[in-house]
């Protein structure tokens, strides 16, 4: 399963005819150089190589009114005064004769590109085309796109491939109002967006590019607006939005398909967007977006001004798409106030629409932890659902019925089990990491650590039988993951059993991650079937390639 790079040469075509400082990056060469530079890394030819097709009038008319698209395919006819005039009626937008032909293979490209995927003919893929499309509307061109890939691929995949759940992210450093506008009523795509804003004094200038800008009726908290209210967001910053706002909220929709407004303005040089992310950013980022849709990742590229910097960050992201590993990032990784500000903002915004969001900056919902002093919750997904609440207590004919109920169209109730074996969660939490600096109270830390013998195994047994309960529904297809309790003292035991278990059972390759110390390590193979490791965990040494643990500082020896 390959990667599809989609391209058309013809895309180069059009160009800016006239003087206008605002339009002239917008320039033939954005897709030559970065086409060459991964020509040059030996990237293009690993991939599928498609030659873009010009999308049909009907494709267009999924999103456009027969109007606009008529006067589109007008310009064709135009001299350079005309254009220039026609031009003018929109904001930064120029006409060339060539535009039609040019936008039509655009939004083709995106097309063959979906198509592609969803055919299985490949796993993901990257459209390099121009003009770009996320600005453009229902009747207007804007922002120098003229017609709207992305959302008429959206369209398409819903249309042609009966998809009901398409994520579309665009990391485009220009808010794609278009694509908002498009689908703002409708659930059944998910637009996120991050843009430079500047408190609404960044082009193009919106009140509703805002984060309180969450959708409307039906699609209510479908639109996921990051607004950016610095200049000089970067590495940090992209991932700190990445896990706390976009992968909480796609993972609760669970899109059957992401679509990527690839717009490499946001990085490090473009003056559009004057923002500090590198291009190896756009690696973890396209990286991140593949565990989501089964890693059907379809990117289509957007803006981009720099040529150097958009060409090296077109160059991570296929990497990325090919499954090559990615490049550390450097720097402090210190998210900037302002960005933190900006994600605060945006998960107030969308707490009432997705329960992913809503156990932060509630203190009043968490239980406060007798364990850390700072209150710290010593488990967020335990404390801040209330399915989860009520799961904690009961067994498992409770979970099976949890899992039972019907689901609801978009965001299923429940795509995580949860048994817990004791009645608190918090008393079979690992003592050793809940109990640093000595600040919990000693009979009770003792009474965790160290319980009455008969209690342990009772318990031990019971966690051991829904932890296997949740494996078996895990593999035979019907639960996507599940979180289990097990005393800290029957930890590595229960994973003995869970490893052997899970790869007798059907699974192929288990990667089992520790956080914290286990009271022995697990006793595992060491045929390549399971990767083991353990972050805070004894040694540093690798056992073998296999077995890895890395202690972490400020945790007890
Ligand atoms: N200095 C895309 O990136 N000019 N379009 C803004 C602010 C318009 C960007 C002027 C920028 C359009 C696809
Ligand atoms: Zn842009």
């Amino acid at each position: 399963m390959g990667t599809a790079l989609v391209y058309h040469e013809d895309m180069t075509a059009a160009r800016l005819l006239w003087d206008d400082p605002e339009c002239e990056i917008e320039c033939p060469e954005r897709l030559t150089t970065a086409l060459e530079r991964l020509q040059q890394r030996g990237l293009e030819q690993r991939c599928l190589q498609l030659a873009a097709r010009e999308a049909s009038e009907a494709e267009l008319g999924l999103v456009h009114s027969p109007e606009y698209v008529a006067l589109v395919r007008g310009t064709q006819a135009l001299g350079t005064g005309e254009l220039q005039t026609l031009s003018g009626q929109y904001d930064a937008v120029y006409f060339h004769p060539s535009t039609f032909h040019c936008a039509r293979l655009a939004v083709g490209a995106a097309l063959q590109l979906v198509d592609a995927v969803l055919a299985g003919a490949v796993r993901n893929g990257l459209a390099l085309v121009r003009p770009p499309g996320h600005h453009s509307q229902r009747a207007a061109a804007n922002g120098f796109c003229v017609f709207n890939n992305v959302a008429i691929a959206a369209k398409h995949a819903q249309r042609q491939h009966g998809l009901h759940r398409i994520l579309i992210v665009d990391w485009d450093v220009h808010h794609g109002q278009g694509i908002q506008y498009i689908f703002e009523d409708d659930p059944s795509v998910l637009y996120f967006s991050w843009h430079r804003y500047e408190h609404g004094r960044f082009w193009p200038y919106l009140r509703e590019s805002d984060a309180d800008a969450v959708g409307q009726g039906p699609g209510l908290g479908f639109t996921v607006n990051l607004p950016w209210n610095q200049v000089g967001m970067g590495n940090a910053d992209y991932v700190a939005a990445f896990l706390h706002v976009l992968l909480p909220v796609a993972f609760e929709f669970n899109p059957e398909l992401v679509l990527v407004s690839a717009g490499f303005d946001s990085a490090i040089g473009d003056p559009e967007g004057q923002m500090q992310a590198t291009p190896e950013c756009f690696a973890h980022l396209t990286q991140l977006l593949q565990v989501l849709a089964g890693g059907r990742v379809c990117a289509v590229l957007e803006g981009g001004y720099h040529l150097e910097s958009l060409s090296q960050s077109v160059c991570m992201m296929v990497q990325a798409l090919l499954g090559d590993p990615a490049p550390p990032l450097l720097g402090p990784m210190v998210p900037h106030g302002s960005a933190l500000e900006s994600i605060q903002s945006v998960r107030v915004a969308q707490g009432p629409h997705w329960m992913s969001l809503q156990q932060q900056g509630v203190a009043p919902v968490l239980s406060p932890s007798p364990h850390s002093p700072e209150g710290r919750p010593s488990s967020l997904l335990l404390t801040g659902r209330p399915e989860f609440k009520a799961a904690a207590t009961q067994d498992v004919a409770a979970l099976s019925s949890l899992l039972d109920q019907p689901r609801l169209n978009p965001t299923p109730p429940v795509r995580t089990a949860v048994a817990l074996a004791a009645p608190d969660a918090a008393l079979a939490l690992p003592s050793d990491v809940l109990c640093e600096e000595g600040s919990a109270p000693q009979e009770e830390t003792q009474a965790w650590a160290r319980p009455h013998e008969a209690l342990a195994q009772d318990r031990a047994l019971t966690a051991l039988g829904k932890v296997l309960y949740l494996l078996d529904r895990i593999l035979d297809g019907q639960v996507s993951s599940g979180i289990a309790v097990t005393p800290a003292c029957a930890a590595a035991a229960t994973l003995d059993v869970a490893i052997r278990c899970g790869l007798s059972h059907g699974a192929q390759r288990l990667l089992c991650l520790a956080v914290g110390q286990l009271d022995r390590p697990p006793d595992l193979t060491d045929d390549g079937r399971n990767l083991w490791l353990n972050i805070g965990g004894k040694e540093a040494a690798a056992l073998s390639m296999f077995h890895v643990s890395v202690p972490l500082p400020g945790l007890p020896a």
